[in-house]
């Protein structure tokens, strides 16, 4: 029944001398079926039509034995001779309607899309299911149109589930360079909640060369139909739904203890960031009780991931050869579950920026992404939003943040929305900074003007955070908000110091606070937050102001 159709695992065969090699197409796809895929789709560009309907036959009868359904890619005649469950249809093929004509009601019939338009034209003529990419640039296709990324994929998603009923209810599959590294991430983004109650998500994902060109096909085919159903190691967890996040005087307890276990487990921090920063990031780390370590290169990061600490990726000088190196820290951590917080600095102030943050953004996850307001804009673009309604904004000229453009309602809807659809934390820094994993957001308003006028004050922040986030990794969205209230809360106690006078010698008294801070938590001189400036806020309006 083409209803009950299970598009998990959907395989697309090739039998290309660069992918299937020397072996036997027939047996290759015998092997991925008791490996659990759950669709094949038999795509030959090449073949004669006699040797097409001879494999197809082949295929059929093995698909049968294991109740899985064959699709022909394109030959509506070789499907029909065969007998087998249906097609599928590229934008150059036959149309869907002639084809429906020609097969009946019962067979499936799926087409390949990336755009809204061809989404919209593909329902409309009755697919069963959508194929749609290019997801990732794949060296399987080279004459894919558009690489559309997890944005592309979650706009076309979008229009299916704001549409009418037949487009609320076709399946689909994304495709394109999908493989073991990244499926978990691909299918968790693209599973994330929109603002509607039951969002139009992905039934499957469907890939060629990590299962036709894997040396083992069947460990590779039960490989990612495992990962398919576990969730990623990265996936944040949700909180326990009897915990008052609005209570403040819980807010203090967790987070005094947080300081504390920071001191205990003296987290790795590994910063890969900007030169500017790089001394003071190492001292601040040392001064919280974490274990610094400044590393660029990208191929340390598999070893330095394995301990567990944390990772942050400033985008301060964001060379090509920056992004290469971040880009294999991102995978090793991902792989080991362990935090990233991206600073996506200057985002919004060049093309250049814009572009090293969408390179980074499908990368991999990050648990937390930190900035000031025209970052994190930029960031909500980098995700698929369009900014509507965008006050005069001004073009960004440096890095420093310079003043709020939207109200506190605003930037707390704005950080929301992108947490919930990035599916991790959000984190505005301004005078007030806002805070929010989608379902939970704070404003806080501790810190010290002085802290605007040193270089750095917010790439070592990120180091605090992510220090944070590792030692405490059940609740990231309560670490971060330890971090930063050790961090403003030190901030002030400097700025009171009578020995400091000015930005200068805020900075050493800065990181001797941050250590005295660190100290008095842990030896329980502090027990309480005198002067904390945290408001939980509830209930975060829909501002209107980004459109998916
Ligand atoms: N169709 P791999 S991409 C067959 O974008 C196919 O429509 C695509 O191969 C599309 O899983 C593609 O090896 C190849 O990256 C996908």
């Amino acid at each position: 029944m083409k209803n009950q159709v299970d598009y998990s695992l959907y395989l697309v065969t090739d039998s290309t001398e660069a992918i299937l090699g020397s072996r036997d197409l027939v047996e290759v796809v015998e092997k991925a079926l008791l490996g659990g895929v759950t669709v094949v789709q038999y795509r030959d560009k090449t073949s004669d039509t006699g040797d097409l309907i001879k494999t197809a036959k082949a295929l059929h009868e093995r698909c049968r034995k294991h109740n899985v359904p064959l699709i022909i890619n394109d030959r509506v005649d070789v499907a029909l001779t065969v007998g087998c469950e249906g097609v599928h249809l590229g934008q150059d093929d036959m149309n869907v309607t002639e084809a429906r004509k020609l097969l009946g009601d019962d067979k499936i019939i799926g087409a390949t899309v990336s755009s809204i338009d061809e989404a919209r034209i593909a329902v409309e003529r009755g697919s069963d299911y959508l194929g749609i990419g290019t997801l990732y640039a794949t060296s399987t296709k080279k004459n894919t149109k558009d690489i559309i990324g997890i944005n592309g994929i979650r706009k076309i998603l979008h229009y299916l589930h704001s549409a009418e009923e037949a487009s609320k209810k076709i399946k689909t599959v994304c495709i394109g360079g999908i493989n073991a590294l990244n499926v978990q991430r691909v299918t968790y983004q693209l599973q994330a909640p929109s603002d509607s109650s039951n969002p139009k998500s992905i039934d499957g994902v469907a890939v060629v060369s990590a299962i036709i060109g894997a040396q083992d096909v069947e460990q590779a085919a039960a490989n990612l139909k495992t990962l398919l159903s576990t969730p990623p190691n990265f996936a944040t967890s949700t909180p326990s739904s009897n915990d008052d996040w609005t209570s403040l005087s819980t807010l203090q307890t967790k987070a005094l203890a947080a300081t504390k276990v920071v001191h205990t487990t003296s987290p790795l921090s590994h910063n890969m960031t900007n030169l500017v920063v790089q001394n003071f990031a190492a001292s601040v780390a040392l001064a919280i009780g974490a274990s610094p370590i400044m590393s660029n290169n990208g191929v340390e990061a598999p070893d330095l991931a394995k301990l567990r600490g944390g990772l942050v990726i400033n985008m301060g000088t964001a060379t090509p050869d920056a992004l290469h190196n971040h880009r294999l820290a991102i995978a090793a951590y991902n792989a080991s579950g362990s935090p990233i917080l991206l600073d996506p600095v200057g985002a919004g102030a060049t093309s250049a920026r814009e572009e090293a943050l969408g390179y980074l953004l499908a990368s991999g996850y990050f648990t937390l992404i930190k900035g000031n307001e025209r970052e994190i804009l930029a960031v909500a673009q980098a995700s698929g939003f369009t900014v509507v309604a965008k006050k005069e904004a001004g073009q960004q000229r440096g890095v420093d943040s310079g003043d709020a453009i939207y109200t506190l309602e605003q930037r707390a809807y704005i950080v929301s929305r992108v947490a919930s659809r990035e599916r991790n934390v959000v984190l505005m820094t301004g005078a007030t900074d806002v805070i929010s994993d989608g379902q939970r957001t704070y404003a806080i308003s501790n810190g010290h003007s002085y802290l605007g006028m040193v270089t750095g004050s917010g790439c070592t922040l990120g180091t605090t955070i992510s220090a944070y986030m590792s030692a405490s990794p059940e609740d990231k969205l309560m670490a971060a908000v330890a971090g930063i209230l050790h961090y403003e809360m030190a901030a002030e106690a400097a700025a009171r110091r009578v020995d400091v006078q000015g930005p200068g010698t805020f900075i050493p008294a800065f990181i001797d606070e941050l250590y005295r801070r660190r100290m008095d938590i842990v030896e329980e001189k502090i027990q309480a937050m005198d002067g904390l400036k945290v408001e939980p806020l509830s209930n975060v309006a829909d501002a209107g102001l980004l459109k998916e």
